[in-house]
């Protein structure tokens, strides 16, 4: 390629980059994939990087980040950045808007242009001759830092202005923000890396942008929405808010699509709860709204106060966060005896409620964050989720290092952390009556004990009224006390003493069930059953012992040798036993279900024994799967008499092919018992 053409393409390339990324960032709507995208882009750095006179401010390899700077340039904005007036209630607006209608002598409503207020960082874009030249902070709002080589790196800020019209010096402002997706994928990534997750998006974002080095920047998933024009030369601008960012949106600028007109204080009310309703679906973090009037003429009548505009206010959220001192961290015993710190806040108010207790999760996360008691921490109330804490704010003078009690809050047992997990448990199992209210309930369930008419409200009123107060208490209640309970009388109360009775008959893997182990279902107590034969052998068994079971691993086995070790679950044990509960010995016995299981099989031509019907219910009652057809996946195909095409496809598979005996003695099991 002669130079004249290299340079060509290269404006080609830069134009073709510049559209593509303008469908991709700014209309969400691309028509090339990533992969062609990527090839054109290496293509014009492979020509920059021969040619590097060719390379232009706006070309898009300059996206990728420049080389770190010492310090950021400070930059005085032409046109001050103002800030926004606040107002946290309907009153508030009805009363701002009375004030505009008073100053503008007039009695019809207003056009208000009604934006969603993001939680990001305010940022001013210059554009020389429709390329953008400079970027800055809002900084104190005279003057900003310079960050345009970060700034460069947004894909959805345009580094050349498209289509025709805009003035030969435009200034455009808005916000920077980092969505709620790209934000969730940032702090995964960190966390992974053992690096400090970001608290929320608007830190992430700022984060972001305050990078020394820009490269940092290019993989920070960040964007941008245009909300206003600071200063213009050689040009004009429609008259109204909504116009004017039309207008923006048509130089290939974004804007938010959520913002609309609204009509007189009404409509700025509905629009407000409008978008509380929708905030938690929106793509990005919100902290309010704001109201502008609309046209610009009346804007210019209205004025400014001090640094805000009489024109705009922000209708803020009642606050997701807030700051407040950790006071004490308790911990709460959950039904599985999963221990949870829970932090003793001094009472503040945030997202619309005064918070107290919010939640700490576990010690990792504890020491993750770094909080100890007497920080000032930072509370995050959504909705009406459980408020927990995100972040130190501020770290307290007298810091007391939080830790985990080595023994249960409520029963005294050990307190214990598996391997490989995150949370602290009570090992006390039966014994502490934190667990125990849930862990009855369970013991009197259909699958495990069975007791009839034992349901939750019943356990709940036992249990409060202390008439049980472990698990053997049961066994023990009298008929008087529980007639007296609410909504029983005699015959009920009769009742249930009966067929807590009755339960006392059970079988070895219903009792092993009951007892509640963690991760030890109906079918792990059955194998344990069939493979211990007796409730002293699993008792006594070791780790390795128990891992020979079927579905037994060895977090399952070391859960209940821990079960069995701990001498409060081996004392409420012996007074199930010395209550009376008993089951028949159990047998050793083959279990047919699993001897085919896994298997498929695919059954054809004619049997001479059997039926097809009866060949398929034998298969299927030793485990075995019977498909209609030939697959990769099947075990073998038996093959009857003037067996066709699934014969051949098995034989072109390499599937095997089972006669009519091999068939007899492959359910030898069901006939030999
Ligand atoms: N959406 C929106 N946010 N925001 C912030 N519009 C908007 N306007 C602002 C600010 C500071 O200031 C105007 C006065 C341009």
């Amino acid at each position: 390629m002669s130079n004249t053409q290299v340079s060509r393409r290269a404006k080609e390339l830069r134009a073709i980059l510049n559209h593509h990324n303008y469908r991709y960032y700014v209309l969400d709507d691309p028509e090339i994939s990533d992969a062609k995208y990527d090839r054109l882009l290496r293509e014009l750095q492979d020509i920059e990087a021969a040619h590097p006179e060719l390379q232009t401010l706006d070309s898009p390899t300059q996206r990728v980040g420049a080389a770190p700077l010492s310090s950021f340039r400070q930059v005085t904005h032409i046109v001050p950045m103002l800030s926004l007036a606040n107002a946290f209630s309907d009153k508030e607006i009805s009363a701002f808007d009375k004030r505009l209608r008073e100053r503008l002598k007039t009695d019809t409503e207003l056009d208000y242009f009604a934006e969603p207020k993001l939680d990001g960082l305010a940022v001013s874009l210059l554009y020389k001759g429709g390329l953008l030249v400079q970027a800055s902070t809002r900084g104190d709002g005279t003057t900003g830092e310079d960050i345009t080589e970060n700034i460069r790196t947004i894909g959805a800020i345009p580094l050349t202005l498209q289509g025709q019209g805009w003035p030969a010096m435009l200034e455009v402002r808005g916000e920077v923000y980092m969505p709620k997706k790209g934000f969730q994928a940032l702090n995964e990534h960190l966390l992974k890396a053992g690096k400090k997750p970001f608290i929320n998006p608007r830190n992430a974002a700022a984060g972001s942008l305050r990078q020394l080095d820009s490269r940092i920047t290019a993989q920070r998933p960040l964007a941008m929405y245009c909300y206003a024009v600071g200063h213009i030369e050689g040009g004009t601008l429609p008259d109204t808010q909504a116009k004017t960012l039309a207008r923006l949106a048509d130089w290939g600028l974004r804007v938010c699509p959520d913002a609309r007109i609204v009509r007189g204080v009404e409509g700025c009310h509905q629009y407000y709860q409008e978008m509380v309703k929708k905030r938690p679906q929106l793509p990005y973090e919100i902290d309010g709204v704001v109201f502008k009037v609309n046209n610009f003429a009346l804007q210019d009548v209205l004025g400014f106060v001090s640094r805000a505009p009489r024109w705009a206010i922000a209708r803020k959220f009642p606050a997701e966060e807030e700051t407040t001192r950790l006071k004490a961290v308790e911990f709460q015993v959950g039904r599985t005896g999963a221990i949870t710190p829970v932090a003793r806040l001094e009472p503040v108010f945030v997202g619309g409620a005064t918070v107290s207790n919010a939640s700490l999760h576990n010690m990792d996360e504890i020491r993750r964050i770094d909080v100890h008691i007497g920080d000032t921490v930072i509370i995050k109330r959504a909705g009406d989720v459980i408020p927990k804490i995100v972040g130190v704010a501020k770290k307290g003078q007298q810091r007391i290092r939080i830790e985990l009690p080595s023994h249960c809050p409520v029963c005294g047992s050990l307190v214990r952390t598996e391997e490989g997990e995150v949370i602290a448990r009570c090992s006390g199992g039966l014994y502490c009556p934190a667990q125990l209210k849930e862990r009855i309930k369970h013991f009197a369930s259909r699958k495990a004990m069975d007791i009839d008419g034992l349901g939750d409200k019943l356990v709940d009123q036992l249990f409060d009224r202390k008439l049980i107060e472990h698990i053997d208490d049961l066994y023990h209640l009298e008929c008087d006390a529980v007639a007296a309970l609410e909504r029983m009388g005699k015959k009920s109360a009769e009742n249930l003493i009966n067929a807590i009775e009755a339960s006392k008959n059970t079988t070895l893997p219903r009792f092993i069930y009951a007892l509640g182990i963690r991760e030890v279902g109906e079918a792990t107590a059955k194998n344990l059953a069939e493979h211990f034969l007796s409730l002293e052998a699993i008792q006594h068994a070791t780790k390795e012992d128990l891992e020979a079971v079927d579905d037994v691993g060895p977090v399952v086995a070391a859960h209940i040798v821990a079960f069995f070790r701990e001498p409060h679950n081996q004392e409420i044990l012996g007074r199930l036993l010395a209550a009376g509960i008993h089951w028949d010995k159990v047998k050793k016995q083959t279990d047919e279900r699993a001897l085919l299981k896994g298997n498929i099989y695919v059954l054809t031509g004619v049997l001479h024994t059997m039926t097809r019907h009866e060949a398929k219910e034998k298969l299927q009652a030793l485990g075995a799967k019977v498909s209609g057809s030939v697959s990769k996946k099947t075990t073998a195909v038996i093959a009857g008499e003037k067996a066709g095409s699934k014969r051949i496809k098995a034989e072109k598979l390499g599937i095997d092919i089972l006669s009519e005996e091999q068939l007899q003695q492959l359910l030898a099991p069901l006939t030999t018992r």
